[in-house]
């Protein structure tokens, strides 16, 4: 079986260029009235009846079948025999990511994650504690998409944060463990891991069973009934994001490569059939060069069926009048990756505003930051990087106000205070403020 894979061609010449592009970036999580029905009735079940209603929906859709949910944790023990169990290579490699990740996070933490504060001249003390979460849960996908960089990227950075449990779930039909993604959990500091997904696991996580305890926030990915069943439980505990499917974003001057660029935009085609990949070029023969690369080197790809359908149906290779334009349509598109394969990225990169993560120059492959970088591959997809951030340290920390008002700074603030009570017509709000004024 061969497949074709033909991103659309796009100029931004074209009279009808901003309709074409609006079309191919349109992308909404479907809200399934089926999908919203079951998780209503998950949640309410395993909000009721706990440990129980866990059981029967494990059985009942990932066909692994347990006594009790102590039955369904993975222990230490069982994390670390799968981690001394991996062969010696993919051992030393998941180690190195996890070193580079855990570095790269503490360096996040120094930077933003420190409490602060400073005194006015009358001695009042203003500053800004921070706190880690007690205990966190991470959602990890079973299945096709069991990601074991993901448990690191989840983890570590939660684990240098400082949170106190860290506990995982996953999914794992009819038992079947995937051992990567448990020597993953064992070398991120995970607490405790159930082999339970879904929405089950979300309400598990929100409400707490007899044997799994209530977490604070649930973060990583999932797609229909674990992202509805998180906005659900959105309010009583934290989410990270509700994630879409992956996208990457290349802009060329035409010095890469072709091949280079190919492999790229493949490699994110590759997650998923609504993944989107797009080239951004002012060089229409160098765009040209990369069709003919994505023709020939597709063949070779086990995924090919995939990501032909990806770049058949979101994918885009774009001609643009200059690089300024490139990066101004980079700008409206806000993607999750955005490689500049250019000789000079540093000319560009200050022109770039909105992006999940940035990767410069043609060494930059994107896939070096889903594993190894050091810095964290969940991002914000679906243009929500116009107002959003990777996951890092500082979503398992929170920030807590800290006031220390002196007898002199009482009756300075206390004027203003009374003031401005008083227009409120809130007395007790005024009177805390007179009683402390200087007599
Ligand atoms: N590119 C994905 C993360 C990933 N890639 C995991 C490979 N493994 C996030 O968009
Ligand atoms: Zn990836």
């Amino acid at each position: 079986m061969t497949f074709a894979a033909r991103p659309l061609r796009l100029s931004t010449a074209d009279a009808g260029f901003d309709a074409a592009l609006a079309q191919r970036l349109h992308w909404s999580a479907e809200v399934n009235a089926q999908v919203e029905d079951t998780v209503t009735t998950v949640l309410a079940e395993v909000q009721r009846r706990g440990d129980a209603a866990v059981l029967e929906f494990t059985a009942r859709w990932d066909h692994l079948e347990a006594t009790s949910v102590a039955g369904l944790e993975l222990t230490q023990a069982e994390l670390k025999a799968a981690f001394d169990g991996l062969p010696a290579a993919q051992r030393a490699a998941l180690e190195a990511a996890a070193a580079r990740v855990r570095t790269y996070h503490e360096a996040q933490k120094k930077a933003s994650g420190e409490s602060w504060s400073y005194r006015d001249d009358d001695g009042t003390l203003l500053g800004q504690k921070v706190t880690p979460l007690d205990r966190v849960g991470i959602y990890v996908p079973g299945g096709k998409a069991a990601y074991p960089s993901s448990v690191l990227m989840n983890a570590l950075p939660a684990h240098v944060a400082g949170v106190g449990e860290i506990i995982m779930v996953v999914p794992t039909p009819r038992g079947e463990k995937n051992a990567l993604v448990l020597a993953a959990a064992h070398l991120a500091g995970v607490t405790r891991a159930f082999t339970v997904g879904g929405a089950q696991a979300v309400a598990a996580l929100a409400y707490g069973t007899q044997t799994i305890p209530a977490v604070d926030k649930i973060t990583g990915p999932g797609r229909d009934y674990v992202a509805a069943a998180k906005r659900r439980v959105f309010g009583l505990v934290g989410i990270d994001m509700i994630a879409g499917p992956s996208e990457i974003l290349v802009l060329a001057d035409g010095s890469t490569p072709p091949d280079w660029v190919a492999m790229d935009l493949f490699s994110q085609a590759e997650h998923d059939e609504l993944a989107q990949s797009i080239l951004l070029c002012p060089d229409a023969g160098y765009i040209a060069q990369v069709q003919a690369a994505i023709d020939r080197l597709l063949p070779e790809m086990p995924r090919a069926e995939i990501i032909a359908a990806s770049l058949n149906g979101r994918g885009a290779l774009i001609q643009t009048r200059s690089m300024e334009e490139a990066c101004e349509i980079s700008n409206r598109i806000a993607p999750e990756h955005l490689e500049v394969a250019s000789a000079d990225p540093h000319r560009w990169e200050p022109l770039l505003k909105h992006a999940g993560a940035i990767f410069l120059g043609a060494f930059t492959s994107e896939s070096l930051g889903d594993y190894c970088a050091g810095p964290n591959h969940v991002l914000p997809t679906s243009t929500t990087a116009r107002f959003s951030s990777p996951l890092g340290v500082y979503d398992f920390q929170k920030r807590s106000s800290i006031i220390e008002v002196s007898e002199a700074g009482a009756d300075k603030l206390g004027r203003i205070a009374f003031e401005l009570a008083c227009g409120e017509g809130l007395q007790a709000h005024a009177r805390a403020a007179e009683m402390r004024l200087k007599r």
